[in-house]
């Protein structure tokens, strides 16, 4: 993604048409010849004033104005917000009036803030933590993203590499400076703070992946023999008909996923084929991408039913930690012997479902929440954290191994320059094709 920063960038930066109002958002050296453009007045810098929009005399709307001059703006440029009435071709007509003057174009995703990063005024991790604060859809995903754009994850992995680079400043000196000014155990005692950082650092990793788990949705494979209920189970779930549902078995055959909020934890549930033995080519495909679906998930419901429940607990050996066990049909075996580790219920009937998504939500709970507020949300903190343990371990024991300091001085700066990806203190611009790849159009 090459783009030139000095072209003046303009986008829709509100959602869906038509709504009362709607934001057209203006950065860059440009911006404030908005006004001149569209023959209204600049109005001072931060008051809101409202204008009448003009294409030459031609008149396009009324709006409400804002200027903020650079670098007191989001995106550290001159910004000029049009906040117009949110019709399609009101927006139409002021966003050609102003794309086809010289230096204007229309923003490519995320280019706002990618601009805020490159100008200093956010860092990539909370940049990070817009985007996923945009695309939110459960409070504890609000909340996870919020603490991010409030610095959590900044400010745990600059604490890290603040350290990690006094504690490499310290090698450092014991290179520099000749040997009887710096007392010999300086190493050692460098040492046990290293062996303090790593295990912290430790620790942080150690975390259940919650926060990726968090942001991405919990996944859930419904799985179980044929005919159980699985898909009847989906449906009552997510309070729509989204399976097909019938008497004869083998009747899922695609796995079909559904988002369900649940106490505001994200699931991700997957009816799922039912498991048999079949001749049936397509029914063995769907067979097969249900146990890939399952295996890949964070967690299995199992759903079974009397007349096969031993064959199926046998076979899909439930772990009590991430799986939850459910028998149903329950109407038509009263007499069936229950048993403590799964829930018994009846989807005929209305039977024992509260308890179902009680399971679910204990379930859900437990891979999202711990003592602490996750602070890694994505894959790419967790690598660059990794790779910093990694070099601090390999500089620990180049300590131990009372190898040469340089070596101990080069890991450590490797372990620094890896914590400083986290927040993009080093390596920004290589990271913005990876952070601003999936971002929005006027964000
Ligand atoms: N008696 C009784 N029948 C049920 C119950 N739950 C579902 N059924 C019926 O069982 C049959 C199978 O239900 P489905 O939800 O299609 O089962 P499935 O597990 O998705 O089946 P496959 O997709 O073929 O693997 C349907 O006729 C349902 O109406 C229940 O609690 N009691
Ligand atoms: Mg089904």
């Amino acid at each position: 993604m090459s783009q030139n920063f000095e072209d003046t960038i303009l986008a829709l930066s509100t959602g869906s048409l038509r709504a009362a109002t709607a934001l057209i958002r203006i950065s860059g050296n440009s911006a404030s010849s908005t006004a001149n453009i569209l023959g209204f007045k600049l109005p001072k810098q931060r008051i809101a004033s409202v204008a009448v929009l003009k294409d030459g005399v031609r008149k396009l709307d009324e709006a409400v104005v804002l200027f903020f001059k650079g670098p007191r703006s989001y995106t550290g440029e001159d910004v000029v917000e049009l906040h117009v009435h949110g019709g399609r071709t009101v927006i139409e007509a002021v966003i050609n009036v102003l794309q086809r003057q010289d230096g204007f174009r229309v923003a490519e995703p995320g280019e706002f803030t990618k601009r805020a990063v490159l100008n200093g005024k956010m860092d990539l991790a909370k940049a990070e933590g817009i985007n996923d604060l945009i695309h939110a859809e459960t409070e504890a995903q609000r909340v996870q993203s919020f603490a991010q754009v409030d610095g959590a994850l900044s400010e745990i992995a600059g604490d890290w590499r603040e350290k990690a680079i006094k504690i490499a400043a310290h090698v450092e000196a014991y290179i520099d400076f000749p040997e009887e000014e710096i007392p010999e155990n300086i190493l050692i005692g460098m040492g046990d703070e290293l062996g303090q950082l790593i295990s912290d650092i430790e620790k942080g990793l150690d975390d259940g992946r919650r926060g990726e788990i968090l942001r991405e949705g919990l996944r859930i494979a419904v799985i179980g023999p044929p005919n159980a209920g699985k898909s009847s189970l989906v449906n009552w779930l997510s309070k729509r008909p989204i399976s097909i549902i019938s008497e004869q078995p083998g009747t899922t055959r695609d796995v079909l996923e559904v988002s369900l909020d649940l106490d505001g934890y994200p699931v991700i549930i997957a009816d799922t084929a039912g498991l048999r033995e079949s001749t049936d080519s397509i029914e063995n495909e769907g067979i097969k991408r249900a146990q890939e679906w399952a295996k890949k998930a964070n967690s299995r419901l199992i759903l079974l039913e009397p007349s096969t429940e031993a064959d199926f607990l046998e076979r899909l050996k439930p772990n009590p930690e991430d799986d939850l066990v459910v028998l149903n049909k329950i109407d038509l075996a009263p007499t069936h012997l229950k048993k403590k580790e799964m829930i018994s219920i009846s989807l005929k009937d209305e039977i024992g479902l509260d308890k179902v998504l009680e399971g679910l939500k204990k379930i859900a709970s437990g891979k999202m929440v711990g003592q602490e507020p996750a602070v890694i949300t994505r894959t790419r903190h967790r690598e660059a954290l990794r790779s910093s343990l990694n070099s601090m371990k390999s500089a620990k024991e180049a300590v131990f191994l009372g190898e040469e300091p340089e070596i101990v001085a080069e890991e450590l700066r490797a372990a620094t320059r890896s914590l400083g990806r986290v927040f993009g203190a080093v390596d920004v611009e290589n990271l913005l094709d990876i952070v601003f790849g999936d971002f929005c159009i006027g964000k």
